[in-house]
């Protein structure tokens, strides 16, 4: 006896099911929420945290951050003093909306304007599930090479805005921005663009002028 069982499906119809759910709890709280996807190393914590230390003075923010295994990325938020929730998925290679939907109820959601999801760090996983967030992001870095968006189409679809972190290092790559750029007009034309560098600060007003242009579209 042959027996198939397409647990895909169902595992995919039931966390859109969620995913809507978490977008109705954020958006009945007017909470502009980030899912930030890229490869390990792109920069994802780095970015979040330039962008939090930018605008902690204006706006309350939450962080989710989906690891495989520590509290390594989480620790580095205690700084700020808001509110930190750490899933470990064991082995899973992405965050889904069930596991965010029980991260933002360990958080007083009433107090927070801003909630960034850190994803888990691959550039395979995370495109296939959407986690209830309002906004995807893909955090891409230079040294990543510049075939990433022709390797891996289906996360920059996945995503409205594309930041191209680690502009610093620019001067000792090859990087090809302008190949870069066409082949994301290419792939995904809607996907916003946005260079910068999370260590250095270089061009980070573009994207902070982006955030506060969404949060205001909120209101
Ligand atoms: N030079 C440079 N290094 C960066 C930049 N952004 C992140 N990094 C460094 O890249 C490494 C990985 O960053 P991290 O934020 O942990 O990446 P994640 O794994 O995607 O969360 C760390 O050593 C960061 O300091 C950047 O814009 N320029
Ligand atoms: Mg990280």
């Amino acid at each position: 006896m042959l027996k198939v069982i397409r647990i895909e499906k169902s595992l995919f119809e039931e966390n859109e099911k969620l995913a809507k759910e978490v977008r109705e709890i954020l958006n009945e709280k007017n909470i502009l929420s980030f899912n930030v996807m890229g490869s390990p190393g792109s920069g994802k914590t780095l970015f979040i945290e330039k962008t939090i230390e930018n605008l902690k003075e204006k706006f309350n923010f939450a962080v989710i951050e989906g690891d495989v295994e520590g509290v390594i990325d989480a620790e580095k938020f205690k700084k700020f003093n808001i509110p930190v929730i750490q899933i470990n998925t064991g082995g899973g290679c992405h965050l889904d909306a069930n596991m965010v939907k029980i991260g933002i109820s360990e958080i007083k959601i009433d107090e927070i304007d801003i909630l960034f999801v850190e994803n888990v760090g691959n550039l395979i996983c995370p495109a296939e599930f959407d986690i209830g967030t309002e906004k995807n992001i893909v955090v891409s870095s230079i040294t990543e090479g510049n075939d990433k968006v022709l390797k891996y189409p289906l996360i920059f679809k996945f995503s409205d805005i594309c930041i191209l972190n680690k502009v610093d290092l620019l001067p000792y790559s090859e990087f090809d921005f302008e190949k870069f750029e066409n082949d994301l007009k290419k792939i995904s034309p809607e996907t916003i663009l946005i260079k910068l560098s999370s260590k250095t600060g270089e061009n980070f007003f573009e994207w902070i002028e982006y955030l506060r242009r969404l949060k205001k579209g909120k209101k």
